[in-house]
């Protein structure tokens, strides 16, 4: 099936990636220098009451999964991906840095046991089993997922929102951002050897981004468990973010005073910010970000701004210079 996958027109991140490590050697590469120039504001306060979900609880079950896979579409008429370019089509870098052996490499990854340690500046520090999170009352969400990469999929995701977590920890006031971790394990993960990476994957969201209603933990696909090459256990879901934001295999959140500083910013500092709202407007500095590609169609559609969720976010950042704070 990986035929049916049209190659990216645009450099995929490894060949630049390893260009860089080749420069490295000559002294070429000053990454870190700038990571300080990258300023984030006071937030604003969190939204109140988030919506109820629409969608009627669809709990990814451990046990016997549907053999059929339903097919849909999302709320602009747009059809799901299909389940088998949903899950063979990944960007994993603990894997591998492209994208079709994923699946293959992750296939025996151990999810179970699994605990998931929520802290940090909170009043009630705790553990979560797989268990208890699947506990959590879940939804269906139909998003689409645009990777900075300029391609794009819709995704029938299972999980709740990651508010509902965060309330039971109970964030302190002077908590502004969250912080999200991947399992470290390199025995598990063969990319974690890659010394060229700062490990584990990172990602952060400020505190109301976090508890807008869209943002959710998945723990599902069409509802199937999650499988191993798109995040599973539990992975972050933030729709009118670039993919990259996404983080996988989470093991820990914590709720913190400063922007964290993500896989990507530490990588390469110009090209990735804190923020990643999908914004036709700013370029990549490598390529544009007004069009993209949807997985299995051939012609370029154009991006939307939020990735098409703008009236549902677009109040977060008011105020704010969205070429700024890229
Ligand atoms: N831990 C971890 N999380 C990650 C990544 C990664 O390399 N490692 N890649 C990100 C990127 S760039 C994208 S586009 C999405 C892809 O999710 P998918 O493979 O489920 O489509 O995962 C994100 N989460
Ligand atoms: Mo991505």
């Amino acid at each position: 099936m990986q035929n049916d996958i049209p190659a990216l027109e645009i450099t995929p991140e490894r060949l630049y990636l390893s260009r860089r490590q080749f420069m490295r050697g000559a002294g070429a590469l000053a990454a870190s220098a700038l990571l300080t120039a990258c300023g984030v504001p006071t937030p604003t306060p969190a939204p109140t009451a988030p919506p109820a979900p629409t969608a009627p609880p669809a709990p990814a079950s451990r046990a016997a999964p549907p053999t059929q896979v339903a097919s849909g579409a999302d709320e602009l008429g747009d059809k799901w991906t299909p389940f088998d370019v949903v899950t063979n089509y990944n960007n994993y870098y603990e894997f591998s840095l492209d994208k079709e052996p994923v699946a293959q490499a992750a296939r025996n990854f151990k999810t179970t046991p699994w605990t998931v340690h929520v802290g940090g500046l909170v009043n009630k520090p705790r553990a979560f089993t797989l268990d208890e999170l699947l506990q959590f009352p879940h939804t269906e969400r139909i998003y689409r997922l645009r990777c900075v990469e300029a391609w794009s999929m819709v995704v029938p995701w299972n999980g709740f929102p990651l508010a509902q977590l965060l309330a039971q920890v109970e964030p302190l006031a002077q908590a502004k951002y969250v912080r999200f971790e991947t399992l470290l394990d390199p025995a598990q993960m063969p990319g974690q050897r890659d010394k060229y990476f700062k490990w584990p994957y990172v990602e952060g969201l400020r505190l109301d981004e976090a508890m807008h209603d869209l943002t959710i933990l998945a723990t599902g696909l069409y509802g199937k468990p999650l499988p191993p090459q798109d995040g599973a256990p539990l992975r972050l879901v933030v729709p009118w973010k670039y993919g990259f934001k996404y983080v996988k295999s989470i093991v820990k959140i914590d709720l913190v005073e400063d922007a964290p500083v993500s896989f990507w910013m530490t990588s390469s500092p110009t090209e990735y910010g804190f923020y990643a709202n999908v914004n036709p407007e700013v370029s990549h500095p490598r390529w544009s970000q007004a069009t993209e590609r949807r997985i299995g169609e051939t012609s370029r559609r154009k991006t939307l701004p939020f990735n098409g969720y703008a009236e549902q976010v677009a109040a977060l950042y008011q105020g704010m210079d969205l070429r700024k704070f890229f």
